[in-house]
């Protein structure tokens, strides 16, 4: 690395450093890398099968991962902290915004997305202990809670997301984002949707038109039975932390 690329990183990772972003502490880094799937493209199945498994990790969300490497290298940004990178968007060169948010917020909600899931019977069925109670504090019952959440994700009109997130009060709320866009996207998503995702529904066709064709409302009630409860409270847990 030569001298002047060395004082530009330094300079972009100082800037994302100094700056606080909301929810990014109870977050954990993320790098500009793909994991594998946490289980076999088949596990999720009948709720979720293995094609869509398969195109959706292989293909759509690789493509994420790497036109977001070729933003960060043209961006001159480090690569191993994607999630702080989300919460201090406006730092990064003005053009290259739009590709990090794009594919950054690409990559990140869909490794979330991965460990978030669980193949059915691997976890509690149902939210336990604390986060238990959170969702019954906040919403007057895990059915109501659904209901809620199952609206609102079916109601995001296009591609994006439906997010349970834990706003800066500590309560919790729901919310949806269009595109690849998420709530730590401070001064890109509207203050109101600002939290520390807990859990999230990609809502884009790529994720269920294979089996569920038109039906949004079909394939929501089916993920319920994949939702990993375990990584939830955890999350929970941590941005309380
Ligand atoms: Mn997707």
């Amino acid at each position: 690395m030569n001298r002047r690329r060395f004082i530009a990183n330094s300079a972009a990772i100082a800037s994302l450093a100094a700056l606080p972003s909301q929810g990014r502490a109870a977050l954990a880094a993320i790098s500009a890398t793909q994991a594998p799937l946490p289980y076999a493209p088949e596990a999720l199945e009948p709720h979720i099968d293995a094609a869509t498994m398969k195109l959706h990790h292989g293909k759509h969300h690789a493509t994420y991962v790497t036109k977001l490497n070729e933003a960060l290298v043209a961006a001159k940004l480090p690569a191993d902290n994607i999630v702080a990178l989300l919460g201090n968007l406006s730092q990064a060169p003005a053009d290259q915004q739009s590709a990090l948010r794009n594919h950054g917020g690409g990559h990140v909600n869909h490794t979330w997305f991965w460990n978030w899931m669980a193949p059915a019977g691997t976890g509690p069925a149902e939210p336990q202990g604390p986060l238990a109670e959170a969702l019954q504090a906040n919403f007057g019952s895990l059915a109501d809670f659904k209901k809620a959440f199952g609206d609102a994700a079916t109601k995001r009109f296009g591609s994006g997301w439906a997010w349970l997130i834990v706003k800066g009060d500590g309560k919790l709320a729901i919310t949806t984002t269009a595109n690849q866009d998420n709530p730590l996207m401070k001064g890109v998503v509207p203050d109101a949707e600002l939290g520390t995702p807990i859990l999230g529904l990609d809502v884009w066709e790529h994720a269920y038109y294979l089996k569920y064709q038109n039906k949004r409302p079909d394939y929501i009630g089916a993920w319920w039975n994949v939702v990993n409860w375990k990584s939830v409270a955890d999350g929970l847990a941590a941005s309380k932390a």
